[in-house]
C-alpha cells in the first residue's frame, strides 16, 4: 500500500472527536433536509447494527436507538457531524415480522432517497459478520449499482466470531463485493461492542468528508 493511500486515523478521531448533533427522522421524501456538505448513508438489514456502529463512531451512545428489538429505525434519522458530516441511519430492510404496508412504505423511501440524493458521496452497507451477505443485501447492491453513489462493505458483530470464522466471512464477501460494479473495493470488519475496525472507519469518512489534521493554520 502506498502512503497515500494510508488512513489518517488521527484526522477520524478528530472529526469524531466533534459534537454530533440529532436533526430530524423523515418518514416521507418530501420531508428529507435541504442537501448540503457530504452525507453518508448506513444501509443494511434489520438488526445487523447500523444505529449501534452510529453510536460507536460518534462515542455517543444514546444518540442514534439501537435495540434488540428489529425493525427499532423507522425512519430515516439525520445526525449532522459539526457542519463537516451528514450521517443518516436508514431503517432496516428484509424484517420479514413487520406488517406489509410498513416495510413497503420504508423501502420505497429507502430507494427513493438512495437514488436521488446529489450529497450521498458513500452508501455504507452493513453486514452482518454471523450472517455473510443475504438476498435482500444483493436487492439493495443491484439498486445501489444503478445510483450515481458508491457503497462499501462494513461487516458488523466482528466480535461474535472466532479468529477462522471471521477471515473466511472476510474472504466470502469481500470476494463478492469485488464483483459488484459500484462497491469500494476495501471492506471495513467492525465491532461496535469491542471498538474493532472503529478507528479504520473514522479515518475514511475523515478523508471522504475532506476533513484534514492541522489544515487550518
Ligand atoms: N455483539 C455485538 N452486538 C451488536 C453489535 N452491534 C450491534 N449489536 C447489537 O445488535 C442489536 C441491533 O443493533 P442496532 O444497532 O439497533 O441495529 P439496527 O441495524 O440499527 O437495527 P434496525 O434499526 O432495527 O434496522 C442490538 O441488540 C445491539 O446491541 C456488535 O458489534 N457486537
Ligand atoms: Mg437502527
Amino acid at each position: 500500500m502506498d502512503e497515500a493511500a494510508k488512513p489518517d486515523i488521527e484526522a477520524g478521531r478528530l472529526l469524531f472527536a466533534r459534537p454530533c448533533r440529532f436533526i430530524k427522522g423523515v418518514v416521507a421524501v418530501d420531508g428529507l433536509p435541504p442537501e448540503q456538505g457530504v452525507e453518508v448513508a448506513f444501509a443494511g438489514r434489520s438488526n445487523v447494527g447500523k444505529s449501534s456502529l452510529i453510536n460507536a463512531l460518534t462515542g455517543h451512545h444514546g444518540l442514534a436507538r439501537a435495540s434488540n428489538t428489529p425493525g427499532r429505525t423507522q425512519e430515516i434519522n439525520f445526525f449532522n457531524l459539526d457542519g463537516h458530516l451528514m450521517l443518516t441511519d436508514l431503517p432496516g430492510y428484509g424484517f420479514a415480522q413487520a406488517p406489509k404496508d410498513k416495510v413497503d412504505a420504508w423501502t420505497r423511501l429507502i430507494k427513493t432517497y438512495l437514488k436521488g440524493r446529489s450529497v450521498l458521496r458513500r452508501a455504507l452497507l452493513l453486514i452482518d459478520a454471523r450472517h455473510g451477505v443475504k438476498d435482500v443485501d444483493r436487492e439493495i447492491m443491484k439498486l445501489l449499482d444503478t445510483c450515481a453513489v458508491v457503497y462499501q462493505g462494513v461487516l458488523t458483530k466482528a466480535d461474535k466470531l472466532k479468529d477462522a470464522q471471521l477471515q473466511a466471512v472476510i474472504e466470502a464477501v469481500g470476494a463478492e463485493l469485488k464483483k459488484r460494479p459500484a462497491a469500494h473495493p476495501i471492506l471495513h470488519v467492525t465491532s461496535s461492542e469491542t471498538g474493532l475496525g472503529i478507528a479504520e472507519l473514522r479515518a475514511e469518512l475523515a478523508e471522504l468528508a475532506e476533513f484534514k489534521t492541522g489544515a487550518a493554520p
